[in-house]
C-alpha cells in the first residue's frame, strides 16, 4: 500500500506567459514559437514560452560579449558587485512563495521541498555575495631584488549556464551568482521543461541592479538554444548541469574552441551499511534519500549496499517505511513524493524495474506506476536481490526506485561501490570510526556522507569524480572557477641580462 494524495485539479488557472531576456530587454523569439509547459502533477498547461532559435541564442551571446567587453559589470568594484548580489537575495527571499509555487507546479516536486530548496538558493546568493569581496590573487617579492611577481584573478568572460530540470531554481544558483561575483557576463538557458522561475530571477536580478546584457535568459531545446552556447566562438566558458551524455557533448562542443568547461553530471550513489550503524537512523535517511524529489535527483542514494548480516531485516523495515511515503499532490503541503517529469519519463523508469525483475530481482515494495487520475506518478519502490552488474544498479534510473545489494566484507563493499562509472557522493554507516573513515578515503565520489545523507551547505564543494562530472561548484573556490589567472612579471629597477 502506498499514501495516495490525489492532485486537486487546478480549475481556472491562468497559464503565464514568459518572455526571454536579452540585452535588458523582454523580448520574442526570432522565429515567433512557442513552448507550452504541461504541468506534471495536474496534466495542464501551467506556462507558454517563448521558443529561442539559433539566432536568439546568437543574439543572446552578442549581448553578453557586449556587456562583458565595454558594459559596467565587470568594471564595479567588488563591494558594488556583492551588494547587488545581497539585493537579489532579498528579492529571492521575499518572492521565495512564488517562485517555489512556480519550481513544484513545472517539476511536479513537493511544495514543502521547494520551498527548502528557495531558502537554500537565497542562503547561496548571500554566500556568493560574500565571496566577490574575498576574490583576490597573489605576490611575490621574493623573485629576487629586481623582481616583483603579482598574480590577477580575472573574470573569464562570457559564461553559458545551462541547467536542468530536477532543481530549477536551486541549480542555476548553483552557478550563476558565482559567475556574477567574478565578474562574468552570462547566458542563461534553463530546462524548457521548467523555465518559469529562471525567467522571474532574470525579473529580480533587474531590479537589483544587475545591468542590461550582464544576465540573458533564452528559452528552448538542447539542440536549438543550448547548442549553440557551447559552440559559440563568443562563449569563454560552459558551465553545465544534467545528463552525463549531453555532458559529453558539451564538453566535445566546447572542445572545438577550447572553452572551459564545468560539469555536474549524474550519480549513482552507494550507501554502504554496517552491522553496528545506527539501522534506525539509517533506515529512516535511505527513505528520504531514495524518494527526494521522486529519485530525480543526481545525488539520490539509489543502491544501497547492506551487510548480509542485517541485509534482510533492514530491507524489510525500509519496504514498510516506504508504505507510509505520502505520494501525490505537489501542491499539497503533506506530499512527500510528487510527480515524474513527463510520460515518457516515467516509461522509462517503469522499464528499469521491469529489467530488474526479468533479471531475478525481487518487488519489496512498490514497482508500478500509479494511477491518481491526473499527472503521473511512480510507487516509491525497493528492489532486492539486486546483483551489482544488472542495469538497475549502474545506470541512473531517476526516479523512486531503490537497488538493495548484500556484501560480505568491507573490500567487497569498496569493490561494489567503485565498479559504476559514476563518482557523485555515497554514504557510510558505522559507528566505528575506523570503518567509517576507512570507507571514506575508498570509495571514489566528490561527497562521503559519514552517518547521515544529502545534508549540504554553501561552504562545501559539491561535484563528482570520474563520469559524474569535472570541477566543483560551492565552496569557498567557486567564485575562483570564473576566473582566469593572469600573472604580472615586473622587473624594478634597470635591467642586467
Ligand atoms: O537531461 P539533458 P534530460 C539525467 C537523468 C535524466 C536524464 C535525462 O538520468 O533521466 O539525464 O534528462 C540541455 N546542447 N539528469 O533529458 O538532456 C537541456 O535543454 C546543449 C541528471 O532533461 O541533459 C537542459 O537545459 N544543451 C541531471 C539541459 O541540457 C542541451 C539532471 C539538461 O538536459 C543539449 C537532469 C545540447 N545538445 C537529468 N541537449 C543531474 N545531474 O542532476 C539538451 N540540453
Amino acid at each position: 500500500m502506498t499514501v495516495l494524495l490525489r492532485p486537486k485539479p487546478l480549475g481556472d488557472y491562468k497559464v503565464r506567459e514568459f518572455r526571454m531576456l536579452i540585452d535588458g530587454q523582454w523580448v520574442a523569439g526570432a522565429e515567433g514559437r512557442t513552448i507550452e509547459r504541461v504541468a506534471p502533477g495536474h496534466g495542464v498547461v501551467v506556462s507558454r514560452y517563448q521558443a529561442a532559435a539559433k539566432a536568439d541564442a546568437e543574439r543572446a551571446i552578442a549581448a553578453a560579449r557586449r556587456a562583458f567587453d565595454g558594459g559596467p559589470w565587470p568594471r564595479m568594484t567588488a563591494s558594488e558587485r556583492s551588494l547587488v548580489l545581497l539585493r537579489a537575495a532579498d528579492m529571492i527571499a521575499a518572492r521565495a512563495d512564488e517562485l517555489a509555487f512556480l519550481d513544484a507546479i513545472e517539476s511536479g516536486k513537493p511544495i514543502s521541498q521547494a520551498k527548502g530548496e528557495l531558502a537554500g538558493a537565497a542562503d547561496i546568493w548571500r554566500y556568493a555575495a560574500a565571496l566577490a569581496r574575498d576574490l583576490s590573487g597573489d605576490s611575490y617579492n621574493t623573485l629576487g631584488e629586481g623582481t616583483l611577481g603579482v598574480v590577477l584573478r580575472e573574470a573569464i568572460g562570457v559564461v553559458s549556464i545551462i541547467t536542468p530540470w530536477n532543481f530549477p531554481f536551486l541549480i542555476v544558483s548553483q552557478k550563476l551568482p558565482f559567475a556574477l561575483a567574478a565578474g562574468c557576463t552570462t547566458v542563461v538557458k534553463p530546462s524548457e521543461l521548467t523555465s518559469a522561475s529562471t525567467l522571474v530571477l532574470g525579473e529580480i536580478l533587474e531590479a537589483a541592479g544587475v545591468p542590461a546584457g550582464a544576465v540573458n535568459i533564452i528559452v528552448g531545446t538542447g539542440p536549438e538554444a543550448g547548442a549553440p552556447l557551447t559552440t559559440h566562438p563568443d562563449v569563454d566558458m560552459v558551465s553545465f548541469t544534467g545528463s552525463t551524455g549531453v555532458g559529453r557533448l558539451t564538453m566535445a562542443n566546447a572542445a572545438q574552441t577550447l572553452k572551459k568547461v564545468s560539469l555536474e553530471l549524474g550519480g549513482k550513489n552507494p550507501q554502504i551499511v554496517f552491522p553496528d550503524a545506527n539501522l534506525d537512523e539509517f533506515i529512516d535517511a535511505a527513505v528520504f534519500g531514495a524518494y527526494f524529489n521522486a529519485g530525480e535527483c543526481c545525488n539520490a542514494g539509489s543502491r544501497l549496499i547492506l551487510h548480509r548480516d542485517i541485509a534482510e531485516e533492514v530491507t524489510a523495515r525500509i519496504a514498510s517505511l516506504s508504505a507510509k511515503v505520502k505520494v501525490g499532490d505537489p501542491l499539497d503541503p503533506e506530499t512527500q513524493v510528487g510527480a515524474i517529469i513527463t510520460p515518457q519519463h516515467l516509461e522509462k523508469i517503469a522499464g528499469y524495474v521491469t529489467a530488474a525483475t526479468g533479471e531475478g530481482a525481487a518487488v519489496s515494495h512498490g514497482g508500478a506506476a500509479l494511477d491518481l487520475g491526473i499527472g503521473q506518478f511512480m510507487a516509491p519502490t525497493v528492489l532486492s536481490a539486486v546483483r551489482p552488474e544488472m542495469a538497475v544498479a549502474r545506470e541512473e534510473v531517476f526516479g523512486p526506485v531503490l537497488s538493495v545489494l548484500t556484501f560480505e566484507t568491507a573490500e567487497e563493499a569498496i569493490r561494489i561501490a567503485n565498479s559504476i562509472d559514476y563518482g557523485l557522493s555515497a554514504g557510510v554507516w558505522s559507528r566505528d570510526f575506523d570503518t567509517c573513515l576507512t570507507i571514506g578515503r575508498r570509495v571514489r565520489a566528490g561527497t562521503i556522507w559519514m552517518n547521515t545523507f544529502m545534508d549540504g551547505a554553501s561552504e562545501l564543494p559539491f561535484g563528482g569524480y570520474r563520469q559524474s562530472g569535472l570541477g566543483r561548484e560551492l565552496g569557498r573556490h567557486a567564485v575562483e572557477d570564473y576566473t582566469e589567472t593572469k600573472t604580472l612579471n615586473m622587473h624594478l629597477g634597470q635591467r642586467t641580462s
